[in-house]
């Protein structure tokens, strides 16, 4: 018997304009394992709205990241790229999955806390939001999930609620593990090394959006906050935190090991990193933003190709969906 193709599946929200971090944390090695691997890339719209948004923005955003993954490479003859919103059967077994998962294991999650924080009004779809992503990973009978370090957690909870679904009905979910790069896994903001990089903190200089023009780059660069040291080496200080992030952007871009890096930058001054660093990342991100600025002119083939997506994953999905709710004893429809 030939074995089983390895399963790959992550998600994306279309919550705004890609930063540095998705690319180097998420998805270049969704890019890296098409082919060899069976993929799904989902834009998880149905989890953007756990915080209020406008609806044309929304809408536009959602089309934006569709451009935006395939620039950066992914393909969908290779990967079955789709929206969230599209296959039903997502929030389905999102309700059947919230009635076998305890309130206080969703209580628990770090990032339901912080974005809860942050809000006046809580919504009950946010506390709620792991569920969905342990629906939307196992409707795929998913092996690995590759993503950045933040969402290891929400990986963990959705073994947990897969186990204890096969415990209580029988074998019917495969188990998923987190992939993270350990270079990558955690990009910084450019200034404050001490907070992740994300697409919603607006401040200008924290993030490199992947079309920002390469002055806009080369200002942020020039402004990223490093230390009062002078030693150009990789380092797990917390204290040298913001030049180590430097060090691994410029890693995972030009694909040199680290004592190669250290020794080209051996002698130089922090200016010389900062601006060899900038100079790298635009080169990088040229192509993509020019792929994306083409793509962006032809909505109809950006349409067509997110329902070709949408079909193939609902080839699989629906069939999970009615094994699990014939496992839970639903009488299914003739
Ligand atoms: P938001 O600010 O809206 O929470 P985000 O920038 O954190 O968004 P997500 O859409 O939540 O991005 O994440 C998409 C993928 O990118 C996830 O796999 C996430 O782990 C990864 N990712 C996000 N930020 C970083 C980062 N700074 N370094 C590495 N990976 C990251
Ligand atoms: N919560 C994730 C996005 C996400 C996801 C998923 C990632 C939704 N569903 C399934 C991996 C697998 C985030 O905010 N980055």
């Amino acid at each position: 018997m030939t074995p089983r193709k390895v399963r790959v599946f992550s998600g994306i929200q279309p919550s705004g304009m890609l930063q540095l971090g998705n690319y180097l944390g998420a998805i270049q090695q969704w890019v890296a394992g098409q082919g060899e691997k069976i993929n799904f890339i989902c834009i998880v719209d149905l989890h953007t709205i756990t915080v209020p948004q406008e609806p044309a923005v929304l809408r536009r955003q959602t089309r934006e990241l569709a451009a935006l993954l395939i620039a950066c490479g992914i393909d969908p003859q290779q990967t079955t790229l789709f929206v969230q919103s599209h296959v039903r059967a997502h929030a389905e077994c999102c309700w059947l999955l919230n009635c076998v998962t305890p309130l206080g294991w969703l209580e628990r999650m770090t990032q339901y806390k912080t974005k809860a924080a942050r809000q006046e009004s809580v919504l009950t779809g946010l506390l709620d939001y792991p569920v969905l992503q342990a629906a939307d990973i196992l409707l795929y009978d998913t092996d690995e999930v590759p993503v950045g370090e933040d969402q290891k957690q929400h990986i963990e909870l959705t073994r947990d609620i897969a186990q204890r679904f096969n415990g209580i009905y029988g074998e019917t979910f495969v188990i998923p593990r987190p992939v993270i790069r350990e270079s990558g896994a955690r990009i910084m903001g450019l200034n404050d090394p001490t907070a992740k990089m994300s697409k919603s903190d607006p401040t200008r200089g924290h993030a490199i959006r992947l079309t920002d023009s390469p002055d806009e780059i080369r200002w942020a660069f020039k402004r990223a906050v490093t230390d009062a040291g002078r030693e150009i080496r990789f380092s797990d200080d917390p204290a040298r935190a913001g030049v180590n992030n430097l060090l691994q952007i410029y890693e995972l871009l030009s694909g040199l090991s680290r004592p190669a890096i250290e020794a080209h930058f051996e002698g130089k001054g922090y200016g010389a990193l900062k601006s060899e660093v900038a100079e790298i990342v635009i080169e990088a991100l040229r192509p993509i933003r020019e792929g994306f600025e083409r793509l962006m002119q032809e909505p109809a083939e950006l349409d067509r190709i997110l329902a070709i997506g949408a079909d193939q994953a609902r080839a699989v999905a629906e069939p999970k969906l009615v094994q699990v709710k014939e496992r839970m004893g639903f009488v299914l429809p003739t």
